[in-house]
Protein backbone atom coordinates (compact mmCIF):
# COMPACT_ATOMS: atom_id res chain seq x y z
CA UNK A 1 0.00 0.00 0.00
CA UNK A 2 1.25 3.31 -0.89
CA UNK A 3 1.07 5.12 2.11
CA UNK A 4 3.07 8.40 1.95
CA UNK A 5 4.82 11.07 -0.53
CA UNK A 6 8.92 10.05 -0.25
CA UNK A 7 9.95 12.47 -2.16
CA UNK A 8 9.45 15.07 -5.13
CA UNK A 9 12.42 14.43 -7.65
CA UNK A 10 14.30 18.20 -8.65
CA UNK A 11 16.66 18.05 -11.48
CA UNK A 12 19.16 20.95 -10.88
CA UNK A 13 22.64 22.19 -12.99
CA UNK A 14 24.42 22.45 -9.89
CA UNK A 15 23.32 20.59 -6.91
CA UNK A 16 25.28 22.95 -4.35
CA UNK A 17 23.68 26.19 -5.41
CA UNK A 18 20.27 24.80 -5.31
CA UNK A 19 20.80 23.13 -2.22
CA UNK A 20 21.79 26.59 -0.68
CA UNK A 21 18.81 27.99 -2.29
CA UNK A 22 16.81 25.97 -0.56
CA UNK A 23 18.62 26.49 2.79
CA UNK A 24 18.56 30.25 2.41
CA UNK A 25 15.00 30.74 1.00
CA UNK A 26 12.87 27.84 3.20
CA UNK A 27 15.28 26.58 5.34
CA UNK A 28 15.88 23.46 4.61
CA UNK A 29 18.88 21.82 5.72
CA UNK A 30 20.34 18.67 3.55
CA UNK A 31 20.08 15.90 5.87
CA UNK A 32 21.80 13.40 3.38
CA UNK A 33 24.20 13.45 -0.01
CA UNK A 34 25.37 10.58 -2.36
CA UNK A 35 25.96 9.64 -5.62
CA UNK A 36 24.23 6.43 -7.60
CA UNK A 37 26.88 5.88 -10.19
CA UNK A 38 23.68 3.37 -11.66
CA UNK A 39 21.49 6.29 -11.68
CA UNK A 40 23.94 8.79 -12.91
CA UNK A 41 22.93 11.56 -9.66
CA UNK A 42 24.93 13.21 -6.91
CA UNK A 43 21.44 13.82 -4.71
CA UNK A 44 20.67 15.45 -1.89
CA UNK A 45 18.00 15.06 0.41
CA UNK A 46 16.12 17.60 2.31
CA UNK A 47 13.52 16.69 4.99
CA UNK A 48 10.50 18.25 5.31
CA UNK A 49 8.07 16.05 7.45
CA UNK A 50 7.62 13.21 9.25
CA UNK A 51 5.16 11.16 8.71
CA UNK A 52 2.52 8.71 10.57
CA UNK A 53 4.31 5.37 9.46
CA UNK A 54 7.32 6.75 10.48
CA UNK A 55 8.48 7.83 7.40
CA UNK A 56 9.23 10.88 5.88
CA UNK A 57 9.11 13.04 3.15
CA UNK A 58 11.87 14.75 1.53
CA UNK A 59 12.84 17.19 -1.45
CA UNK A 60 15.60 15.73 -3.59
CA UNK A 61 17.78 17.46 -5.36
CA UNK A 62 19.23 15.56 -8.27
CA UNK A 63 22.36 16.48 -10.28
CA UNK A 64 23.61 15.01 -13.28
CA UNK A 65 27.01 12.75 -13.33
CA UNK A 66 27.13 12.37 -17.05
CA UNK A 67 24.71 14.15 -19.87
CA UNK A 68 23.64 10.47 -21.10
CA UNK A 69 21.93 9.61 -17.82
CA UNK A 70 17.91 10.14 -17.45
CA UNK A 71 18.70 13.45 -15.35
CA UNK A 72 21.19 14.16 -17.83
CA UNK A 73 19.02 13.50 -21.05
CA UNK A 74 15.76 15.32 -19.18
CA UNK A 75 17.95 18.75 -18.20
CA UNK A 76 19.07 19.38 -21.89
CA UNK A 77 15.56 18.94 -23.13
CA UNK A 78 13.46 20.86 -20.29
CA UNK A 79 15.84 22.31 -17.87
CA UNK A 80 15.89 22.28 -14.42
CA UNK A 81 12.46 21.14 -12.64
CA UNK A 82 10.46 18.77 -11.01
CA UNK A 83 11.49 15.17 -12.35
CA UNK A 84 9.56 13.10 -10.28
CA UNK A 85 7.33 12.49 -7.62
CA UNK A 86 8.10 9.24 -5.34
CA UNK A 87 5.51 7.00 -3.28
CA UNK A 88 6.28 5.44 0.18
CA UNK A 89 5.37 1.82 0.76
CA UNK A 90 6.83 -0.99 3.18
CA UNK A 91 6.71 -3.35 0.01
CA UNK A 92 8.05 -1.62 -3.43
CA UNK A 93 8.37 -5.32 -4.70
CA UNK A 94 4.72 -6.17 -3.85
CA UNK A 95 3.21 -3.03 -5.01
CA UNK A 96 5.20 -2.64 -8.04
CA UNK A 97 4.00 -6.47 -8.79
CA UNK A 98 0.34 -5.19 -8.87
CA UNK A 99 0.63 -2.23 -10.63
CA UNK A 100 2.18 -3.92 -13.48
CA UNK A 101 -1.10 -5.90 -13.45
CA UNK A 102 -2.75 -3.39 -13.94
CA UNK A 103 -0.63 -2.43 -17.16
CA UNK A 104 1.51 0.31 -16.35
CA UNK A 105 5.02 -0.28 -17.16
CA UNK A 106 7.42 -0.88 -14.21
CA UNK A 107 10.64 -0.18 -15.49
CA UNK A 108 12.61 -2.85 -13.27
CA UNK A 109 12.24 -7.13 -12.61
CA UNK A 110 13.60 -6.12 -9.26
CA UNK A 111 13.96 -3.30 -7.11
CA UNK A 112 16.99 -1.54 -7.54
CA UNK A 113 19.37 0.65 -4.52
CA UNK A 114 18.14 3.69 -4.00
CA UNK A 115 19.01 7.01 -1.68
CA UNK A 116 19.97 6.64 1.69
CA UNK A 117 19.69 2.48 1.46
CA UNK A 118 16.35 2.59 0.19
CA UNK A 119 14.54 -0.21 -2.40
CA UNK A 120 13.26 1.82 -5.94
CA UNK A 121 11.47 1.53 -8.97
CA UNK A 122 9.55 3.35 -11.74
CA UNK A 123 7.17 3.60 -13.35
CA UNK A 124 6.87 4.61 -17.32
CA UNK A 125 5.36 8.65 -17.55
CA UNK A 126 3.90 7.75 -20.47
CA UNK A 127 1.50 5.52 -18.41
CA UNK A 128 0.97 7.80 -15.63
CA UNK A 129 -0.43 10.57 -17.91
CA UNK A 130 3.00 12.26 -17.96
CA UNK A 131 4.65 12.05 -14.47
CA UNK A 132 7.79 9.66 -13.85
CA UNK A 133 6.50 7.79 -10.65
CA UNK A 134 8.83 6.06 -8.34
CA UNK A 135 7.95 3.76 -5.62
CA UNK A 136 9.99 3.29 -2.73
CA UNK A 137 10.85 1.65 0.89
CA UNK A 138 12.90 3.17 2.75
CA UNK A 139 15.86 1.20 4.92
CA UNK A 140 14.46 -0.22 7.70
CA UNK A 141 14.56 1.74 11.12
CA UNK A 142 17.63 0.92 13.44
CA UNK A 143 19.94 1.00 10.46
CA UNK A 144 22.19 3.60 8.94
CA UNK A 145 19.48 5.08 6.45
CA UNK A 146 17.03 4.13 8.23
CA UNK A 147 13.61 6.52 6.94
CA UNK A 148 12.42 8.16 9.77
CA UNK A 149 15.51 10.50 9.63
CA UNK A 150 17.12 11.73 12.27
C1 LIG B 1 11.30 11.34 -19.97
N1 LIG B 1 10.02 11.62 -20.24
C2 LIG B 1 9.45 12.10 -19.14
C3 LIG B 1 10.46 12.12 -18.16
N2 LIG B 1 11.60 11.62 -18.70
N3 LIG B 1 8.20 12.52 -18.89
C4 LIG B 1 7.93 12.98 -17.63
N4 LIG B 1 8.86 13.03 -16.65
C5 LIG B 1 10.13 12.62 -16.87
N5 LIG B 1 11.03 12.67 -15.89
C6 LIG B 1 9.36 11.46 -21.53
C7 LIG B 1 10.08 12.21 -22.63
O1 LIG B 1 9.65 13.55 -22.71
C8 LIG B 1 9.72 11.42 -23.86
O2 LIG B 1 8.45 11.81 -24.31
C9 LIG B 1 9.62 10.00 -23.34
O3 LIG B 1 9.39 10.10 -21.92
C10 LIG B 1 10.91 9.21 -23.58
O4 LIG B 1 11.95 9.96 -23.03
P1 LIG B 1 13.46 10.00 -23.51
O5 LIG B 1 13.87 11.39 -23.72
O6 LIG B 1 13.69 9.00 -24.58
O7 LIG B 1 14.14 9.67 -22.15
P2 LIG B 1 14.89 8.44 -21.55
O8 LIG B 1 15.66 7.69 -22.59
O9 LIG B 1 15.66 9.01 -20.43
O10 LIG B 1 13.79 7.48 -20.97
C11 LIG B 1 12.79 7.92 -20.08
C12 LIG B 1 12.75 6.99 -18.81
C13 LIG B 1 14.08 7.20 -18.08
C14 LIG B 1 11.57 7.40 -17.97
C15 LIG B 1 12.59 5.53 -19.27
O11 LIG B 1 14.20 8.57 -17.72
C16 LIG B 1 14.24 6.34 -16.84
O12 LIG B 1 14.61 5.17 -16.92
N6 LIG B 1 13.95 6.90 -15.64
C17 LIG B 1 14.04 6.15 -14.38
C18 LIG B 1 15.36 6.36 -13.70
C19 LIG B 1 15.60 7.77 -13.27
O13 LIG B 1 14.88 8.69 -13.67
N7 LIG B 1 16.69 7.98 -12.45
C20 LIG B 1 17.05 9.31 -11.96
C21 LIG B 1 16.53 9.53 -10.58
P3 LIG B 1 8.18 12.23 -25.82
O14 LIG B 1 9.10 13.34 -26.10
O15 LIG B 1 8.50 10.98 -26.61
O16 LIG B 1 6.73 12.60 -25.86
S1 LIG B 1 17.33 8.47 -9.42
C22 LIG B 1 16.43 8.51 -7.95
O17 LIG B 1 15.30 9.12 -7.96
C23 LIG B 1 16.96 7.90 -6.83
C24 LIG B 1 18.29 7.25 -6.84
C25 LIG B 1 16.20 7.84 -5.56
O18 LIG B 1 16.74 7.28 -4.56
O19 LIG B 1 15.08 8.34 -5.47
CO1 LIG C 1 13.90 9.65 -6.54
Amino acid sequence: MLTRIDHIGIACHDLDATAEFYRATYGFEVLHAETNEEQGVREAMLRINGTDDGGATYVQLLEPTRADSPVGRWLAKNGEGVHHIAFGTADVEGDSEAIRAKGVRVLYDRPRPGTMDSRITFLHPKDCHGVLTEIVTAAPPGTPGEGSGH
